[in-house]
């Protein structure tokens, strides 16, 4: 692990890379909840290996939910940032490899816009990967009994956005790592007997894969791929 930094130029000492970055969504399409933001706030405030979490619902539009991560970026210098988001139907966590610069939606974002085949960053590269170590933070959720995948896509739509503009913002940040996982629905709001995980695991998940990547540099060689 690299030697904390006691001061940032220009930070205070309050910011000064001892902060955990958490972002979920607010509800989207139509529903009422959304687990990440849930999580957020079981998490805020939360101190992890000597880092405290702080924690931001973000806006599930295109626009503003970049506008607000560009702010709390420069606010809060952190160490780590870890964006969260629903995907409705999956059984376990997603970690996930790659967000990719493009912005397809399938339905309207919170504020009405439906871009369709346009880039997240012009002229960016096409994808970024994460920087967590994505394998390490599946192996300890299965080790703790939580069912978690790598998963090879976000979407196309504001969570994969999110995800790439942080990694684009953070391509030049030594030292500071990022990455996005889904989460599944709530027992609440899944079909009765479907895919879906308490809120309390997944707030114990996410703290999880915030120690891990905290505290493994090297991320694990194993298989995490997918034949589809
Ligand atoms: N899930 C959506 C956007 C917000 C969220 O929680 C997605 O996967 O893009």
């Amino acid at each position: 692990m690299p030697a904390l930094r006691t001061s940032v130029p220009g930070a205070t000492r309050r910011s000064s890379r001892r902060t955990v970055l958490l972002t979920g969504f607010e509800p989207f399409g139509g529903d009422v909840r959304n687990p990440s933001a849930e999580i957020v706030a079981a998490l805020q405030g939360r101190i992890i290996r000597g880092r405290r979490v702080v924690g931001v619902v973000l806006p599930c539009a295109f626009t503003t939910s970049t506008a607000t991560l560009r702010r709390l970026l420069r606010e809060h210098r952190p160490e780590l940032v870890l964006a969260t988001g629903l995907a409705g139907g999956r059984a376990g966590l997603s970690v996930e490899r790659i967000a990719i610069n493009v912005q397809d939606a399938r339905i309207p974002d919170n504020a009405g816009a439906q871009p369709i085949d346009r880039p997240v960053v012009r002229g960016g590269p096409a994808a970024y990967w994460s920087t967590l170590p994505v394998k390490a933070i599946v192996a300890r959720l299965r080790r703790e009994g939580l069912p978690a995948d790598v998963s090879q896509t976000a979407g196309t739509f504001v969570c994969n956005h999110v995800f790439y503009f942080l990694m684009h913002a953070l391509r030049r940040r030594r030292g500071v790592r990022g990455g996005f996982v889904h989460v599944p629905w709530l027992p609440e709001q899944a079909e009765p007997g479907g895919p879906a995980m308490p809120l309390a695991t997944v707030a114990t998940a996410i703290a999880a894969a915030i120690e891990t990547a905290l505290t493994v540099r090297r991320d694990l060689r194993t298989s995490g791929g997918a034949t589809q």
